[in-house]
């Protein structure tokens, strides 16, 4: 993907700073962090989202992450992590290649707690709709 920011950033034509990478995947600090040490774990292939992403490699990205999270945790005094991935423009996505955020969170950081996301009230009727119509896609 010749216009992708993050295909760039692999292909080393814009700096970046790269916490990890093997053969599949890079992680490097996020330009704009919500904290300190907010990591991109990325694929080197591009894919659009996690939803579009193989198996094998989602899998590698998720181990990925786990050990950067154990890394905030040990070397950054991390007391917790968020590990989210955003998928499509409604999600809040704006780097069209699948990538995992691991945030490491810090007691009064300042972030909000649940990352902002508020609880909606949804009728039990509607709930089981909401159930039978997932499952019926997986
Ligand atoms: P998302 O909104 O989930 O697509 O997150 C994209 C993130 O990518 C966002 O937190 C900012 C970060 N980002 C965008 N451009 C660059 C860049 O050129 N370098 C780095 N390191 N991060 C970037």
């Amino acid at each position: 993907m010749d216009s992708c920011i993050f295909c760039k950033i692999i292909r080393g034509e814009i700096p970046s700073y790269k916490v990890y990478e093997d053969e599949l995947v890079i992680a490097i600090l996020d330009v704009n962090p919500s904290s300190n040490g907010h990591t991109l774990v990325m694929p080197k292939e591009h894919f659009s989202d996690v939803t579009t992403t193989p198996k094998n490699i989602l899998d590698h990205c998720f181990e990925v992450s786990q050990v950067i999270a154990q890394a905030q945790i040990k070397q950054l005094h991390a007391t917790g992590v968020n590990i989210i991935t955003n998928a499509g423009k409604s999600a809040g996505q704006s780097v069209m290649h699948f990538h995992i955020h691991v945030i490491p969170r810090y007691e009064n950081d300042g972030l909000d707690i649940s990352l902002g996301f508020p609880i909606k009230k949804i009728e039990n009727k509607d709930m089981l709709l909401l159930c039978d119509s997932i499952k019926k896609g997986i």
